[in-house]
Protein backbone atom coordinates (compact mmCIF):
# COMPACT_ATOMS: atom_id res chain seq x y z
CA UNK A 1 0.00 0.00 0.00
CA UNK A 2 0.86 4.17 -0.07
CA UNK A 3 1.01 6.30 2.15
CA UNK A 4 0.41 9.55 1.31
CA UNK A 5 2.47 12.11 3.34
CA UNK A 6 2.56 16.22 2.64
CA UNK A 7 4.09 19.08 4.13
CA UNK A 8 4.63 22.67 3.40
CA UNK A 9 8.21 23.19 2.19
CA UNK A 10 9.79 22.19 -1.17
CA UNK A 11 11.29 18.63 -1.64
CA UNK A 12 14.71 20.16 -0.45
CA UNK A 13 13.70 23.00 2.28
CA UNK A 14 13.89 21.54 5.58
CA UNK A 15 10.61 19.63 5.60
CA UNK A 16 11.02 17.78 3.08
CA UNK A 17 14.38 16.57 3.67
CA UNK A 18 12.57 15.66 7.17
CA UNK A 19 9.89 13.62 4.86
CA UNK A 20 12.61 12.25 2.46
CA UNK A 21 13.92 10.20 5.32
CA UNK A 22 11.08 9.39 6.71
CA UNK A 23 10.25 8.06 3.83
CA UNK A 24 13.69 6.19 3.19
CA UNK A 25 13.40 4.58 6.67
CA UNK A 26 9.91 3.12 5.81
CA UNK A 27 10.79 1.76 2.39
CA UNK A 28 13.79 0.23 3.73
CA UNK A 29 12.57 -1.91 6.76
CA UNK A 30 8.71 -2.27 4.93
CA UNK A 31 6.68 -3.28 2.21
CA UNK A 32 5.14 0.26 2.53
CA UNK A 33 5.15 2.94 0.22
CA UNK A 34 5.35 6.59 0.86
CA UNK A 35 4.67 9.13 -1.32
CA UNK A 36 5.39 12.60 -0.86
CA UNK A 37 3.52 15.92 -1.67
CA UNK A 38 5.52 19.12 -1.37
CA UNK A 39 4.21 22.29 -1.04
CA UNK A 40 2.25 23.75 -3.83
CA UNK A 41 0.79 19.98 -4.84
CA UNK A 42 -2.15 19.81 -2.56
CA UNK A 43 -2.60 23.02 -1.98
CA UNK A 44 -1.70 25.46 1.50
CA UNK A 45 -0.85 24.48 5.02
CA UNK A 46 -4.47 24.80 6.01
CA UNK A 47 -5.75 22.36 2.83
CA UNK A 48 -3.41 19.50 3.59
CA UNK A 49 -4.52 19.78 7.25
CA UNK A 50 -8.09 18.70 6.43
CA UNK A 51 -6.57 16.29 3.89
CA UNK A 52 -5.06 14.33 6.98
CA UNK A 53 -8.18 15.12 9.17
CA UNK A 54 -10.34 13.52 6.68
CA UNK A 55 -8.23 10.74 5.67
CA UNK A 56 -6.87 11.52 2.19
CA UNK A 57 -3.86 11.60 3.27
CA UNK A 58 -2.18 9.90 5.95
CA UNK A 59 0.64 12.28 7.17
CA UNK A 60 1.00 15.68 7.49
CA UNK A 61 3.60 18.16 8.69
CA UNK A 62 1.71 21.62 9.67
CA UNK A 63 3.91 24.01 11.98
CA UNK A 64 2.33 24.97 15.06
CA UNK A 65 1.76 28.70 13.27
CA UNK A 66 -0.90 27.18 11.10
CA UNK A 67 -2.57 24.87 14.18
CA UNK A 68 -2.49 27.21 16.46
CA UNK A 69 -6.15 28.15 15.01
CA UNK A 70 -7.07 24.40 15.60
CA UNK A 71 -5.37 23.78 18.87
CA UNK A 72 -5.05 26.91 20.92
CA UNK A 73 -2.30 25.47 23.17
CA UNK A 74 -0.02 24.84 20.14
CA UNK A 75 0.66 28.74 19.81
CA UNK A 76 2.80 28.30 23.16
CA UNK A 77 5.97 28.43 21.25
CA UNK A 78 5.18 31.83 20.06
CA UNK A 79 5.86 33.04 23.30
CA UNK A 80 8.90 35.10 22.38
CA UNK A 81 12.00 34.08 24.21
CA UNK A 82 10.77 30.23 25.29
CA UNK A 83 13.18 28.31 23.31
CA UNK A 84 17.06 28.64 23.66
CA UNK A 85 18.74 29.63 20.48
CA UNK A 86 21.34 26.96 21.20
CA UNK A 87 20.89 23.96 18.88
CA UNK A 88 22.15 21.36 21.36
CA UNK A 89 20.14 22.35 23.91
CA UNK A 90 16.84 22.62 21.41
CA UNK A 91 17.55 19.37 20.36
CA UNK A 92 17.64 17.70 23.84
CA UNK A 93 14.34 19.52 24.65
CA UNK A 94 12.50 18.35 21.85
CA UNK A 95 13.79 14.94 22.82
CA UNK A 96 12.82 14.96 26.38
CA UNK A 97 10.14 17.23 26.74
CA UNK A 98 6.93 15.59 28.95
CA UNK A 99 5.23 18.69 27.60
CA UNK A 100 5.92 17.67 23.95
CA UNK A 101 5.79 13.69 24.11
CA UNK A 102 3.05 13.38 26.85
CA UNK A 103 0.78 16.25 26.56
CA UNK A 104 0.45 17.70 23.14
CA UNK A 105 -0.20 14.15 21.81
CA UNK A 106 -3.18 14.11 23.25
CA UNK A 107 -4.48 17.66 22.50
CA UNK A 108 -3.55 16.50 18.86
CA UNK A 109 -5.59 13.20 19.35
CA UNK A 110 -9.00 15.46 20.52
CA UNK A 111 -8.38 16.48 16.47
CA UNK A 112 -8.22 13.16 15.12
CA UNK A 113 -4.42 13.69 14.80
CA UNK A 114 -1.56 10.97 16.25
CA UNK A 115 1.17 13.42 16.80
CA UNK A 116 4.39 12.12 16.17
CA UNK A 117 7.25 14.21 16.47
CA UNK A 118 7.87 17.93 16.87
CA UNK A 119 11.31 19.02 15.64
CA UNK A 120 12.85 22.50 15.66
CA UNK A 121 13.66 24.56 12.00
CA UNK A 122 16.31 26.49 13.07
CA UNK A 123 15.86 30.91 14.73
CA UNK A 124 13.49 32.93 12.94
CA UNK A 125 14.72 36.54 11.70
CA UNK A 126 12.85 39.27 10.27
CA UNK A 127 13.22 40.54 6.82
CA UNK A 128 12.19 44.27 6.04
CA UNK A 129 12.67 46.78 3.87
CA UNK A 130 14.16 49.17 6.30
CA UNK A 131 16.49 48.76 9.16
CA UNK A 132 14.91 47.29 12.59
CA UNK A 133 16.74 47.88 16.30
CA UNK A 134 14.10 48.21 17.73
CA UNK A 135 9.68 48.28 18.43
CA UNK A 136 9.76 51.53 17.09
CA UNK A 137 11.26 50.74 13.75
CA UNK A 138 7.91 48.47 12.77
CA UNK A 139 5.92 51.06 14.05
CA UNK A 140 3.67 51.72 10.36
CA UNK A 141 5.34 48.45 9.29
CA UNK A 142 2.58 45.91 8.21
CA UNK A 143 4.14 42.32 9.05
CA UNK A 144 3.28 39.41 7.58
CA UNK A 145 3.02 36.68 10.43
CA UNK A 146 1.44 33.29 9.78
CA UNK A 147 -2.08 32.66 10.88
CA UNK A 148 -2.17 32.16 14.18
CA UNK A 149 -3.70 34.44 16.90
CA UNK A 150 -1.08 34.57 19.63
CA UNK A 151 1.38 35.70 16.60
CA UNK A 152 -1.05 38.74 15.57
CA UNK A 153 -0.17 39.63 19.81
CA UNK A 154 3.48 39.00 19.27
CA UNK A 155 4.07 41.68 16.61
CA UNK A 156 1.45 44.00 17.74
CA UNK A 157 3.37 43.73 21.34
CA UNK A 158 6.54 44.35 18.92
CA UNK A 159 5.27 47.50 17.38
CA UNK A 160 4.21 46.29 14.08
CA UNK A 161 0.83 46.12 12.24
CA UNK A 162 0.35 41.94 12.01
CA UNK A 163 -0.91 40.40 8.95
CA UNK A 164 -2.13 36.79 9.03
CA UNK A 165 -1.28 35.25 5.14
CA UNK A 166 -1.06 32.01 3.92
CA UNK A 167 2.75 31.34 3.23
CA UNK A 168 1.84 32.22 -0.83
CA UNK A 169 0.29 34.77 -0.48
CA UNK A 170 3.94 36.67 1.03
CA UNK A 171 6.58 37.05 -2.01
CA UNK A 172 3.50 38.65 -4.05
CA UNK A 173 2.44 41.02 -0.85
CA UNK A 174 5.86 42.34 -0.15
CA UNK A 175 6.44 42.85 -4.35
CA UNK A 176 3.15 44.67 -4.07
CA UNK A 177 4.18 46.65 -1.38
CA UNK A 178 1.00 45.66 1.08
CA UNK A 179 3.03 44.33 3.44
CA UNK A 180 6.66 45.35 4.49
CA UNK A 181 8.43 42.88 6.76
CA UNK A 182 8.07 38.91 6.96
CA UNK A 183 9.82 36.21 9.38
CA UNK A 184 11.22 32.82 9.07
CA UNK A 185 14.70 30.99 9.29
CA UNK A 186 17.21 31.75 7.25
CA UNK A 187 16.75 28.69 5.23
CA UNK A 188 13.46 29.82 4.03
CA UNK A 189 14.74 33.01 3.63
CA UNK A 190 17.53 31.77 1.39
CA UNK A 191 15.36 29.37 -0.61
CA UNK A 192 12.34 31.00 -1.20
CA UNK A 193 14.59 34.32 -2.10
CA UNK A 194 13.14 36.78 0.27
CA UNK A 195 15.99 38.87 -0.12
CA UNK A 196 14.55 39.83 -3.90
CA UNK A 197 11.65 41.76 -1.95
CA UNK A 198 13.30 43.01 1.02
CA UNK A 199 15.93 44.57 1.97
CA UNK A 200 17.30 43.81 5.53
CA UNK A 201 17.33 41.03 7.63
CA UNK A 202 17.18 41.49 12.22
CA UNK A 203 18.25 38.52 14.16
CA UNK A 204 16.65 38.86 17.52
CA UNK A 205 16.60 35.99 18.74
CA UNK A 206 12.73 35.71 19.62
CA UNK A 207 12.10 32.11 18.51
CA UNK A 208 13.36 29.51 16.36
CA UNK A 209 10.48 27.82 14.34
CA UNK A 210 8.85 24.70 15.88
CA UNK A 211 7.21 22.05 13.12
CA UNK A 212 5.32 18.70 13.82
CA UNK A 213 4.35 16.09 12.23
CA UNK A 214 1.07 13.84 12.48
CA UNK A 215 -0.54 10.75 11.47
CA UNK A 216 -4.47 10.30 10.68
CA UNK A 217 -5.42 8.93 14.00
CA UNK A 218 -7.84 6.23 12.39
CA UNK A 219 -4.64 5.22 9.87
CA UNK A 220 -2.38 4.79 12.61
CA UNK A 221 -4.72 3.14 14.79
CA UNK A 222 -5.78 0.60 12.35
CA UNK A 223 -1.69 0.02 11.89
CA UNK A 224 -0.32 -3.16 13.47
CA UNK A 225 2.03 -3.02 16.82
CA UNK A 226 5.11 -3.76 14.39
CA UNK A 227 3.92 -1.29 11.94
CA UNK A 228 3.42 1.52 14.87
CA UNK A 229 6.91 1.05 16.44
CA UNK A 230 8.23 1.48 12.94
CA UNK A 231 6.47 4.45 12.19
CA UNK A 232 7.56 6.10 15.27
CA UNK A 233 11.27 4.24 14.84
CA UNK A 234 11.72 5.83 11.28
CA UNK A 235 10.23 9.68 12.79
CA UNK A 236 12.84 9.09 15.64
CA UNK A 237 15.90 8.43 12.91
CA UNK A 238 14.51 11.06 10.56
CA UNK A 239 14.56 13.62 13.67
CA UNK A 240 18.50 12.74 14.44
CA UNK A 241 19.09 13.19 10.44
CA UNK A 242 17.39 16.46 10.59
CA UNK A 243 18.99 17.79 13.49
CA UNK A 244 22.44 17.17 11.45
CA UNK A 245 21.19 18.54 8.46
CA UNK A 246 20.92 21.72 9.70
CA UNK A 247 24.03 22.16 11.53
CA UNK A 248 25.52 25.42 9.70
CA UNK A 249 22.92 25.47 7.73
CA UNK A 250 21.59 29.00 9.10
CA UNK A 251 25.67 30.31 8.20
CA UNK A 252 25.16 28.80 5.02
CA UNK A 253 22.37 30.14 3.81
CA UNK A 254 23.44 33.89 5.05
CA UNK A 255 26.59 33.27 2.45
CA UNK A 256 24.12 32.26 -0.08
CA UNK A 257 21.93 35.34 0.43
CA UNK A 258 25.22 37.53 0.17
CA UNK A 259 26.47 36.27 -2.83
CA UNK A 260 22.94 36.56 -4.93
CA UNK A 261 22.58 40.03 -3.32
CA UNK A 262 25.97 41.85 -1.81
CA UNK A 263 23.90 44.66 -0.08
CA UNK A 264 21.58 42.57 1.78
CA UNK A 265 21.66 43.96 5.57
CA UNK A 266 22.40 41.49 8.37
CA UNK A 267 21.72 42.81 11.54
CA UNK A 268 21.94 40.79 14.69
CA UNK A 269 20.54 42.41 17.85
CA UNK A 270 23.09 43.36 20.79
CA UNK A 271 21.56 42.32 24.19
CA UNK A 272 20.35 45.96 24.61
CA UNK A 273 18.84 46.41 21.21
CA UNK A 274 17.10 42.71 22.14
CA UNK A 275 16.15 44.11 25.60
CA UNK A 276 12.43 46.07 24.66
CA UNK A 277 11.08 42.88 22.90
CA UNK A 278 12.34 40.63 25.69
CA UNK A 279 10.32 42.76 28.14
CA UNK A 280 6.80 42.17 25.39
CA UNK A 281 7.21 38.54 25.85
CA UNK A 282 5.80 39.17 29.30
CA UNK A 283 2.42 40.60 27.81
CA UNK A 284 2.36 38.16 25.05
CA UNK A 285 2.90 35.42 27.58
CA UNK A 286 -0.05 36.90 29.60
CA UNK A 287 -2.34 36.72 26.28
CA UNK A 288 -1.41 33.10 26.11
CA UNK A 289 -2.78 32.11 29.21
CA UNK A 290 -6.22 34.39 28.77
CA UNK A 291 -6.62 32.69 25.06
CA UNK A 292 -6.14 29.14 26.24
CA UNK A 293 -6.97 29.17 30.15
CA UNK A 294 -6.24 26.20 32.54
CA UNK A 295 -5.20 24.21 29.69
CA UNK A 296 -2.49 26.20 28.43
CA UNK A 297 -1.65 26.98 31.70
CA UNK A 298 -0.70 23.30 32.55
CA UNK A 299 1.38 23.09 29.15
CA UNK A 300 3.30 26.32 29.57
CA UNK A 301 4.18 25.16 33.19
CA UNK A 302 5.49 21.78 31.91
CA UNK A 303 6.83 23.51 28.89
CA UNK A 304 9.26 26.10 31.16
CA UNK A 305 10.09 22.62 33.82
CA UNK A 306 11.43 20.54 30.98
CA UNK A 307 13.27 23.70 29.61
CA UNK A 308 14.94 24.09 32.77
CA UNK A 309 15.51 20.70 32.76
CA UNK A 310 17.66 21.30 29.33
CA UNK A 311 19.31 24.04 30.78
CA UNK A 312 20.76 22.50 34.05
O1 LIG B 1 6.16 31.12 6.79
C1 LIG B 1 5.57 30.12 6.42
O2 LIG B 1 4.36 30.13 6.21
C2 LIG B 1 6.36 28.86 6.14
N1 LIG B 1 7.64 28.86 6.79
C3 LIG B 1 8.33 27.75 6.93
C4 LIG B 1 9.72 27.77 7.43
N2 LIG B 1 7.81 26.58 6.66
C5 LIG B 1 6.45 26.39 6.21
C6 LIG B 1 5.59 27.61 6.41
O3 LIG B 1 4.51 27.55 5.56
Amino acid sequence: DTWRYAFEEAIDEVQGVFAQKFKEEIEANSDHEVQLFPYGTLGESADIMEQAQAGILQFVDQSPGFTGSLIPEAQVFFVPYLLPQDTEKLSEFFRSSKAINEMFPELYAQQGLELLVMFPEGEVCMTTQEPVKGPDDLNEVKFRVMTNPLLVESYKAFGATPTPLPWGEVYGALQTGIIQGQENPMFFIESTKMYEVTDVITCAGHNNFTTAVMANQQFFDGLSAEDQEMVQAAMDTAFDHIIDYQSGLHEESIEKIKEAKPDMQVNVLSEEERTPFVEAAATVEETFLEMTGDSGAKILEQLKADLEAVEN
